[in-house]
């Protein structure tokens, strides 16, 4: 999979160089490029924002050095044989960024992130970019971020790692909170007894049927307490 990030703080994306997805790169699995926005700017200021239409507060980005960035970053990919790209653009106005998002990426095989600054970027950016791209705005959750870099990493992680050979052990993928739309049991290590705390004898009894059940059980009562709107709505016929 090839990723391109355009951002106007390239060095917040310096993370991509580390642990997992870094392997991952270094192992050839992803190809991720990071774009200066400013690049693409032609005045002398490299000016990439400029004051909101209708007034309000902030600043709002222009949509030329985002296009021009998207073009070329488009043409590259044509040029290397991939097909058509998925823009991804992290705004706290997109739709829920959850696994089944990041499942349905990870089969993609041109992703370009774009991250915006300030208000956001100008709206008929969008519009333009549905020639080249899919373009789906995504929001990690109802809270605002600064922009979208740190967006931005936590959506190529959970991508990345759904890409096969990124994660070593595939089973981890199957066993974790989300992939099948549960919280994760609890778990534990040694020593069974720790500071007054025992491990449940469940785990200690070697009897497999017991043990799937109780971690079952675990899955659905920490999913009713702590996320209840994961589970099925009761109400509904
Ligand atoms: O995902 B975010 O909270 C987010 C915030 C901003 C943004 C992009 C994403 N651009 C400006 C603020």
């Amino acid at each position: 999979m090839r990723i391109d990030v355009v951002t106007i703080f390239p060095e917040y994306l310096s993370a991509l160089d580390v642990s997992l997805i870094g392997k991952a790169r270094r192992d050839g699995l992803l190809e991720i490029h990071v774009h200066d926005l400013r690049d693409h700017t032609v005045d002398r200021h490299r000016t990439v924002d400029d004051t909101p239409y209708g007034g309000g507060a902030g600043m709002v980005m222009k949509p030329e050095p985002w296009a021009l960035a998207l073009e070329s970053i488009a043409e590259a990919g044509r040029s290397a044989g991939l097909g058509r790209p998925v823009l991804l653009v992290p705004t706290p106005s997109g739709e829920l960024f959850r696994q089944s998002v990041a499942q349905e990426l990870s089969a993609a095989d041109h992703l370009v992130v774009a991250c915006g600054r300030y208000e956001g970027i100008d709206e008929r950016l969008f519009h333009w970019a549905r020639e080249l791209f899919e373009v789906r705005l995504v929001s990690l959750g109802d809270y605002v971020l600064n922009g979208g870099e740190v967006a931005a990493l936590a959506m190529i992680e959970a991508i990345g790692r759904l890409v096969p050979g990124v994660v070593g052990n595939p089973e981890s993928l199957v066993e974790e909170s989300h992939s099948d739309g549960l919280l994760e049991y609890p778990v534990y290590t040694k020593p069974s007894s720790w500071r007054g705390h025992e491990v449940p004898d469940v785990l200690l009894s070697g009897d497999h049927g017991r043990v799937a059940a109780w971690r079952r059980e675990q899955q659905l009562e920490r999913t009713r307490r702590r996320r209840p709107d994961l589970l099925p709505d009761p109400a509904a016929d």
